[in-house]
């Protein structure tokens, strides 16, 4: 990979891939070509390929547990690292060899014991990431000396470490908020997702096949959404996995971007309460406009980059059909899904009024009992680690620099461009 960078750089480092606007600057960024991730990229019609491979592809060619059963995700962390398909023999190694790294430091659980039981459980996992950085190889390694060209090894340690232990992590958290507080122990025959619906204490097939589905899609995003490049900006610094992975997290926890699919929730039940029986779509059409003139977004609904329905959605719909097709908060989701984005279009400001993955997770979880909506977005955390890691270990091994964009103030603008 080193040698195919340099010489890409050697070739095109001076060509021109866009241009910059004050619009870019005040708006977000968008549209900015600034960064390289190699583990997926997004397209706006199209939606998320990891590594070229789509959603609906990946349903078809990584390992599965059980016959067309859903991916399991050690596979889609063996592609986004390697840019390979793996065999089910090498599925099953990796399950193996996160299995024996997963058993969490005791301090950790100790780090969030201190907490109240009601702290939010995002900054419960922030802080217990934050707990397992005493454990990071390559932090220890940095200290020790090593040649820059080694950083990938390392922080590739850490990233099998620190996705090993998560899902341990994120059921400590959901038993001691949510339940009796009793961790319960992995199970060493079940995969990687399986085992944390187990040991979140959901020991049926429906939730577990569930979980490996929740724990692919949600891996990767491309390198611009606040997660992604959060952990990459930190990282870029030479933060290790534990500190970059920590800053991502916090980014994920914001209600525009991963705390939506507790959002989404929240706003559903509402609406449910409001509707009753009448499902009619005059009633959730005055519900929608009510919530949009006090100045709230819908939630689960646009997105910065897609301009269609997210894939992801799709694949949860599916998911749905085939297995709650008469569950009641499923029928209102798929209502929504009728009538939201024409709402939204006639707004004349939205650029997409589609739904994107938080529309529809919830309902999901839901179905199959995990009904704690504060707790969606730990789950979207575990499995966005998978994505943002295996970035983390290729942008050492490429040698990618520190980030530093240049920022600009409002009397530059007016020098360069004109008083206002
Ligand atoms: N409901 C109401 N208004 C919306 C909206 C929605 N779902 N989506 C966008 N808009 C509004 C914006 O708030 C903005 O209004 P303003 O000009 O008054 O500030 C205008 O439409 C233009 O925004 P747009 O360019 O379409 O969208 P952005 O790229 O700025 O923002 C997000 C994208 C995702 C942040 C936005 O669509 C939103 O807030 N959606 C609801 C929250 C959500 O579902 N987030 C999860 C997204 C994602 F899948 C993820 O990261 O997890």
């Amino acid at each position: 990979m080193r040698e195919r960078m340099h010489k890409i750089k050697a070739s095109h480092g001076d060509k021109i891939m866009g241009e910059v606007t004050v619009n870019m600057a005040l708006g977000g960024m968008r549209g900015l070509k600034s960064m390289l991730w190699e583990t997926s990229l997004l397209d706006s019609e199209n939606g998320i390929r990891f590594r070229g491979y789509t959603i609906p592809e990946l349903q078809k060619k990584l390992p599965t547990a059980k016959p067309n059963g859903e991916p399991l995700p050690e596979g889609i962390l063996w592609l986004l690292l390697t840019g390979e398909l793996p065999s089910k023999a090498q599925v099953d190694s990796l399950s193996a060899e996160l299995s024996s790294r997963a058993e969490l430091p005791e301090h950790v659980l100790r780090v969030l014991d201190a907490l109240p039981a009601k702290a939010h459980p995002m900054t419960q996992f922030t802080c217990a990431i934050m707990a397992m950085q005493t454990e990071s190889k390559f932090a220890a390694a940095y200290l020790s000396g090593m040649h820059k060209s080694e950083y990938w090894d390392p922080v590739f340690e850490d990233t099998l470490d620190c996705v090993a232990k998560l899902p341990a992590t994120a059921a400590a958290i959901y038993r001691r908020s949510f339940k009796d507080g009793k961790i319960i122990s992995p199970d060493p025959a079940l995969d990687w997702a399986g085992n944390f619906a187990h040991m979140m204490g959901y020991g049926d097939e429906g939730t577990k096949e569930l979980m490996r589905l929740y724990m692919t899609i949600h891996s990767d995003h491309e390198g611009g959404n606040v997660s992604a490049h959060a952990t990459h900006l930190v990282g870029s610094a030479l933060s290790d996995p534990f500190c970059s992975l920590a800053a991502g997290m916090n980014g994920l926890a914001g209600p525009l971007h991963g705390l939506a699919n507790q959002e989404v929730l929240k706003w559903l039940n509402i609406v449910e309460n409001e509707l009753g029986d009448d499902l009619s779509s005059e009633k959730i059409s005055e519900l929608v406009h009510s919530t949009l003139n006090s100045g709230r977004v819908i939630p689960g609904y646009g997105h910065a980059v897609l301009r269609k329905t997210d894939p992801r959605y799709t694949c949860q719909r599916e998911f749905a059909m085939k297995h709650l097709p008469d569950y009641p908060k499923f029928k209102l989701v798929s209502k929504l899904y009728e009538i939201v984005p024409t709402i939204l279009s006639e707004t004349g400001k939205v650029r997409n009024p589609w739904p994107n993955v938080d529309a529809h997770s919830g309902v999901l979880l839901q179905y199959y009992g995990i009904t704690e909506e504060n707790f969606y977005t730990v789950m979207f955390g575990v499995s966005r680690a998978l994505g943002v890691l295996s970035q983390l270990t290729l942008s050492r091994a490429i040698g990618l620099a520190i980030e530093r964009p240049k920022s600009i103030t409002s009397e530059w603008l007016e020098e360069k461009f004109g008083k206002v």
